[in-house]
């Protein structure tokens, strides 16, 4: 069928429609990916959300060269804080009861104020910015769809199926893709265009998604999606 694209994945190939598939970018923000920035402040291994960088360019560059349409997610708060659940703050925040996190979402660090909106450190690294003609979808929590209008974007664009990318692994991406699932979205998740702070839970959190015959969706490498 013309526009249609098959991929090897896991459990089984991808099928996609690429006039309906979207590249989901996930808060590729240097408040994850740069060193002073609030993933390095909370514990968070750098190097790994670091080497996800170029390959999803090369996925980028390749869904823009494609005409897929482009979707890019950051999440941060307004500067009152006032979309911050306690839930949120209260385990990030310097209370009795958090003795690991020396500063907390709002707090000044070196790249501004940690996961905050119009911060520099909230933005997305400069490989990675989006285009002008890019859907750029801000977050108040983990995962894309509570609190956000991108089921409305989406579906005003008639998209059924997403390729998805982003940090990190074990927490975002994979809030995002269990949440798209449930929407009725086909996602898979790109291999090397993910990466998390913990590299078992990030492994484990990818082996869930296609578990049991594709629970939430597919995992495929990104060399088959390229060619
Ligand atoms: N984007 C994203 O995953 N936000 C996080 O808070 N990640 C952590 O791993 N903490």
């Amino acid at each position: 069928e013309p526009g249609v694209l098959t991929v090897e994945a896991k459990p089984y190939s991808f099928t996609f429609p690429m006039k309906t598939t979207a590249l989901l970018v996930i808060d590729m923000q240097r408040d994850f990916i740069c060193s002073g920035g609030f993933g390095e402040i909370q514990g968070g291994n750098l190097k790994a959300v670091q080497d996800s960088v170029a390959p999803t360019k090369a996925l980028l560059n390749a869904c823009r060269n494609a005409g897929l349409q482009i979707f890019h997610t950051r999440e941060g708060q307004v500067p009152s804080l006032a979309d911050c659940p306690s839930s949120k703050l209260i385990r990030q925040s310097a209370s009795p009861a958090n003795t690991q996190h020396l500063k907390v979402i709002g707090d000044k660090g070196e790249m501004g104020r940690l996961l905050v909106r119009g911060e520099f450190g909230h933005d997305i690294v400069d490989e990675l910015q989006p285009l002008a003609s890019e859907v750029v979808i801000d977050k108040p929590g983990k995962g894309s769809f509570w609190n956000t209008p991108i089921l409305h974007r989406l579906k005003a664009q008639g998209i059924t199926h997403l390729l998805v990318a982003g940090v990190t692994t074990e927490c975002c991406f994979t809030t995002t893709i269990r949440e798209a699932n449930d929407r009725g979205f086909e996602c898979c998740g790109i291999l090397q265009c993910t990466a998390g702070y913990n590299a078992a839970l990030a492994t484990a959190s990818l082996g869930m998604i296609y578990w049991s015959q594709g629970l939430f969706g597919f995992v495929a490498e990104l060399q088959p999606v390229l060619d």
